[in-house]
């Protein structure tokens, strides 16, 4: 067994011996593991993940945040009785840290939760309504904690102008010679960002309100119940910061109501699917709709809009840069990925009145 893994789970205070190391493969940034312990007692299973640190470059600050927001979390779950099952549970080292820093890597571990499995790409409109009502669910529970307990992991994570503004500079730069044959690309982007950007312009005038959010809330950070298919635990907490509740709303449609995967070559595919766009709307809001203003509703749809476009900005510089931050599974797909999300941006400008009718209808009803 490989020894790294005896070594953490020491450090970690896992008693036992290390019977199996099984990949996980989703997710763009961080490295994971199933891990599965045995002792004279039992068998623990554990998720083990090497936390990339190109991209969070003060992990231990970001360890503290979900330490906080789990443990906060948690305490509510218990009062009301309910299983922690529903919330990630990080392990702690001896001297209570929830990571460790060896040489040159930095792990953490959090509880397996059984009997549970991920979706990566959705095929019925339930599990959609489902994965709503957890993030939805997630921004409530997370609604009175102090956010200025919570450290910014990632600097103006989902500022679209300001992702922009990089791309354009990269562009200038153009660091790898791949900037002529991408020109199409940038000036698709282009055309999209006045509206791209139009939720930056409002938090900017004070019109819509920060709140704990998760900020990456595609359909695999959400473990459903095998046995149910019901949503039962959100996960990948590293982005929990102030942010919009359109942001969380919207990167979850721009993952789940595609026609077609994130990295769809063949563009013809790619398009919004409005039926799963309604159901993850239905169990969003009806979480949400207490809290939620009236510029909140209204901007709901413009944020599918905005983060489908923001991570096409995103990939694209990426791709420019030299694929530096998104793991990739082949030269180009970063390239790929960004004209994928371009063209799901189009359909989706091309049928934001029918998004916006939905939402308008759904917030009625909530409300009502
Ligand atoms: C990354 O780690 P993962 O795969 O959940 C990225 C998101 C992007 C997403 C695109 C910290 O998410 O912002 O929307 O890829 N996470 C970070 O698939 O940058
Ligand atoms: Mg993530």
């Amino acid at each position: 067994m490989n020894e790294i893994f005896v070594t953490i789970a020491k450090l970690f205070q896992i008693p036992g011996t290390v019977v199996k190391v099984e990949p996980i493969t989703n997710g763009h940034i961080n490295e994971t593991y199933h891990v599965v312990v045995e002792n004279a007692n039992d068998t623990s299973e554990f998720v083990f993940q090497k936390v990339n640190t190109f991209v969070f470059k003060e992990p231990v600050i970001m360890m503290e945040n979900i330490g906080r927001i789990t443990k906060y979390i948690a305490e509510k779950m218990e009062a009301k009785g309910i299983s922690l099952d529903h919330v990630m549970q990080f392990m702690q080292t001896e001297n209570g840290n929830y990571y460790v820093e060896l040489e040159d890597s930095f792990w953490r571990i959090s509880r397996y939760v059984p009997n549970t499995i991920t979706h990566n790409a959705c095929d019925n409109a339930r599990l959609l309504e489902s994965a709503g009502h957890a993030f939805g669910q997630f921004q409530t529970l997370l609604a009175d904690f102090d956010a200025t307990l919570l450290h910014e992991t990632i600097p103006d994570f989902h500022n679209t102008a300001k992702r922009y503004a990089t791309l354009l500079s990269h562009v200038e730069e153009d660091p790898c010679g791949r900037v002529a044959s991408v020109q199409a690309d940038i000036d698709a982007l282009k055309e999209l960002q006045p509206v791209a950007t139009r939720l930056c312009t409002l938090l900017d005038e004070g019109k819509l309100p920060l709140r704990v959010t998760h900020n990456d809330t595609k359909i695999n950070n959400v473990l459903f119940d095998a046995t149910t298919d019901t949503a039962k635990t959100v996960i990948d907490l590293d982005t929990v910061m102030p942010g919009l509740v359109a942001h969380d709303f919207g990167d979850a449609i721009r993952f789940a109501a595609n026609y077609a995967k994130e990295d769809e070559k063949d563009l013809t595919k790619v398009g919004l699917n409005l039926e799963y766009f309604r159901a993850f709307a239905q169990g969003f809001i009806s979480e949400i709709a207490a809290t939620m203003t009236p510029i909140e509703a209204e901007t709901m749809a413009l944020g599918a809009l905005v983060m489908t476009t923001e991570v096409a900005v995103r990939f694209l510089d990426d791709y420019i840069v030299g694929d530096q931050y998104f793991k990739i599974s082949y030269p180009d797909q970063n390239l790929v990925r960004a004209r994928c999300q371009t063209k799901l941006a189009q359909e989706m400008l091309a049928h934001m009145d029918e998004m916006n009718a939905v939402i308008a209808e759904i917030s009625a009803k909530a409300k009502a």
